[in-house]
């Protein structure tokens, strides 16, 4: 059916005499038909037909607006773009109608989504399960260079949410509550339709939300899905917190447990019809939730402890200490009080199998390890990096590698490129069918072939014209929706990813500093130089909060200098999210990675930049290591210590930040204009002192030893940038090796090794 036949039938009306939201609403109608009719098509899940099905649980799903998205993978969106296009009309304006459902944070998030394409594009029979946050992530807004956080209302009508009639009593001590089902259609790309399952609470109340995010913590009925990680630094938000992970696995483990059984369990052969992926320790409680149903169920503890150990396997994505949830004995009392004798339980036996304390459930103080769950009753425990894989074996996680050696792999992350590359840069996905067909779209390996260019100088040409194309849509878009003007010559340098002091937003920011600083000495750059931050802080996060602060008021001065801003801009872009992640990206030129080796278990953002013929300046660190592999050096700008250097300096203890401060003048320079009168004049004084004294008394990450070698690598990566020629080559090595990456490739490896679907 075509779009006019749509709104002539369902409209009365023709394309143009619709306005975009009624648009909107028929696209989105014919979409959600189109994927159900196929969802429903005898044999369109060939490669899923066995029994066993896959259940990917997970606290976040960044899914990203849908309608676009949806259309390619159901083979609609040419044709209706070019319908729409005939009556006058623009998708892209269309698009831009569809909010974005904020319901992850970053990377962990955004990895569940690209899952989803992959798992529904290779035919898999899986499917999500989450959460359906209200206003899921806060909204950023800046005030005053200020970070604050406002509601961010993402569900309104029309909506991809589909509710189902499906509900579950979940029991809190001393409080029950019944969830209710929203379902969200996954299309694969020319493949089958999955679902995202987002599970919620009728009695859930918008209106208990006051100034900013700020609610009554305590009133569970009426708070527990309005936010995604509600500000969890005080008892109640972390209480909250649990009651949401709990609600999410309850639901979830009932869910599963029906749905095996109606395609013929008995339950004890539920690991032949479900393999349970738990996206980090936030579902964990699904293990012991899992075997406490089983036991209500007639099955004895033994046996349910043994079924629900061949059904769940983890996936860790952090190295770093205070990211592992460890939840005190007491909370979970309080929000799930039946989980508790299950859990000492599955404490008791480890500690009688191993006695070892480092091995155990719930330590000396009463804090239950949910890691540990994951690792002792799961069948497989993956890193989704090489290296951070091998960390994990060799230091984080080695005692446990030592008993069960064959748990452990390794699953390098990956991508979807129907969204971050078809999705998001079409003149470049066009200009790569045109050169080696169009076989790329569902194997990805087949973007070696582009290698055959690397000499071409026509091709070398057409990307730099490309990348030139998408520089000035970006400005046109930043001009449009944020007010914000960037010079599309000059070369635009990007550090997108939530705020961490492990990602080390803030030696960036100090070689902005150094960079002002010398080019009001009349060291002038050979071409303008644009820096460019997206980033939100955690509401509790004080130090992120304040490397926002610096970076706004970095902006406010370089861009009013007139004497600097000729050569240097700082943007740092309000409210980054997938959207403007699909904007940014495709206009990119330098792609900031620069993690304290070690830290960053693999990075996401790296590999799409790299996909859309960004060059790295990075760390040796998460997939950065492996990036670097298959580009070689001479197509990568690589620094600082080796995890190997970082963690034996971790371990010695031996780190003194002010030591570097006082040997290195160009160091201490721009470490102590953080509180210069330029500064202060623009910003916070108790900010920017509070973190110049964090940096010089602890950097905990580490960015002083680092920073001389990042500021030469720069420097050298912008006069490169002058050859044109030998830089578009570097962007084709890039975009030629990228195939690796794809999330299509990582899902495999996952059923290959884990699911066996
Ligand atoms: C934990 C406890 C209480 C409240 C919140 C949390 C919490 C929330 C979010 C802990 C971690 C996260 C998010 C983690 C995350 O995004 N990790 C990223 O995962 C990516 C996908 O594997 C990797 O590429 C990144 O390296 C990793 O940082």
């Amino acid at each position: 059916m075509t779009l006019n036949e749509y709104v002539t039938a369902h409209l009365n009306r023709s394309i143009a005499d619709c306005s975009d939201e009624e648009l909107y609403g028929a696209l989105l109608a014919m979409t959600q038909e189109a994927a159900q009719a196929r969802a429903g098509a005898a044999g369109s899940c060939a490669a899923g037909s066995g029994k066993k099905k896959l259940y990917y649980i997970s606290a976040e799903f960044l899914i990203g607006k849908l309608l676009s998205n949806n259309l390619i993978n159901l083979g609609m969106y040419d044709s209706i773009r070019e319908e729409l296009a005939a009556c006058g009309r623009d998708l892209a304006r269309i698009e831009e109608l569809e909010p974005e459902p904020s319901l992850g944070n970053g990377g962990l998030g955004r990895l569940a989504a690209c899952f989803l394409d992959s798992i529904a594009t290779l035919g898999l029979n899986g499917d999500g399960i989450g959460l359906n946050y209200h206003f899921g992530l806060f909204k950023q807004e800046f005030e005053n260079n200020l970070q604050q956080e406002k509601a961010n209302p993402w569900i309104s009508s029309p909506t991809w949410l589909i509710k189902r009639d499906v509900s579950y009593p979940v029991h809190f001590g001393g409080l029950t509550v019944k969830s209710c089902l929203y379902d969200i259609a996954v299309t694969g790309y020319e493949g089958r339709t999955n679902q995202l399952h987002l599970f919620d609470l009728d009695s859930v109340d918008e209106g208990i939300v006051g100034e900013g995010i700020s609610f009554d913590k305590t009133d569970i009925e009426k708070n527990l899905t309005l936010f995604l990680y509600p500000d969890d630094s005080g008892e109640a938000g972390q209480l909250l917190r649990i009651f949401q992970e709990y609600f999410m696995v309850s639901s979830a483990a009932q869910y599963i447990l029906d749905e095996c059984t109606a395609r013929g369990s008995d339950l004890h052969d539920l690991y032949d019809y479900a393999v349970i992926q738990i996206n980090d320790t936030h579902p964990t409680m699904v293990i012991p939730e899992l075997i406490r149903l089983l036991t209500e169920r007639g099955i004895d503890m033994d046996e349910a402890i043994s079924i629900v150990s061949r059904t769940c396997a983890y996936t860790n994505h952090t190295i770093l200490a205070e990211a592992l949830e460890k939840w005190p004995v007491r909370y979970l009392k309080k929000a799930a009080p039946q989980l508790v004798p299950v859990i000492e339980v599955l404490d008791d036996r480890v500690r009688r199998r191993f006695h070892d304390d480092a091995l155990a459930i719930i330590d000396r103080e009463d804090r239950v390890h949910m890691a540990h769950i994951d690792i002792h009753y799961g069948f497989s425990v993956n890193g989704v990096a090489h290296l951070h894989t091998e960390i994990l074996k060799s230091s984080e996680l080695n005692r446990f590698y030592q008993v069960y050696p064959g748990k452990f792999n390794n699953k390098t992350n990956g991508i979807t490129f129907r969204r971050w590359l078809l999705k998001c840069n079409p003149p470049l996905a066009e200009w790569i069918e045109s050169r080696i067909g169009n076989g790329f779209k569902k194997d990805a390996s087949q973007l070696t072939k582009l290698t055959a260019f690397l000499d071409d100088s026509t091709a070398l040409v057409d990307l730099q014209v490309i990348k030139h194309r998408n520089r000035n849509m970006l400005a046109a878009y930043l001009k449009e929706t944020q007010g914000i003007e960037i010079d599309s010559h000059s070369i635009l340098d990007v550090q997108i990813k939530r705020l961490h002091e492990y990602k080390r937003q803030q030696m960036n920011a100090l070689y902005v500093i150094h960079k002002y600083l010398e080019i009001r000495r009349g060291n002038l750059p050979k071409r303008p130089v644009t820096v460019v931050f997206g980033a939100k802080a955690a509401p509790a996060y004080a130090t992120a909060k304040d490397i926002i602060h610096l970076i706004l008021c970095l902006a406010q001065l370089v861009n009013n200098d007139p004497q600097v801003s000729p050569y240097l801009k700082v943007v740092m872009v309000e409210n980054y999210n997938v959207t403007l992640a699909e904007k940014l990206i495709p206009a990119c030129d330098i792609s900031e990675q620069i993690s304290l080796a070690s830290r960053e278990a693999s990075g996401t953002g790296n590999m799409k930049l790299m996909l859309n013929g960004a060059v790295t300046l990075g760390t040796l660190d998460g997939a950065n290591v492996e990036i670097a592999q298959l580009v070689g050096t001479d197509n990568i700008y690589l620094f600082g210590d080796t995890s190997d250097q970082v963690i034996g300096r971790y371990a010695a203890g031996s780190y003194r930040a002010r030591d570097y401060y006082e040997r290195d003048p160009a160091l201490r320079e721009a470490v102590d204009f953080i509180v210069g009168p330029e500064l202060l004049r623009l910003g916070q004084k108790e900010n920017l002192e509070r973190l110049r004294e964090e940096l010089i008394g602890k950097d905990w990450f580490m960015t002083f030893p680092d920073f001389g070698e990042y500021v030469r690598v720069r420097e050298k990566a912008y006069a490169d940038f002058e050859d044109r020629r030998g830089w578009a080559r570097k962007m084709l090595v890039n975009i030629s090796h990228a195939g690796y990456f794809s999330s299509d490739r990582t899902v495999e490896e996952y059923n290959r090794d884990i699911w066996k679907l």
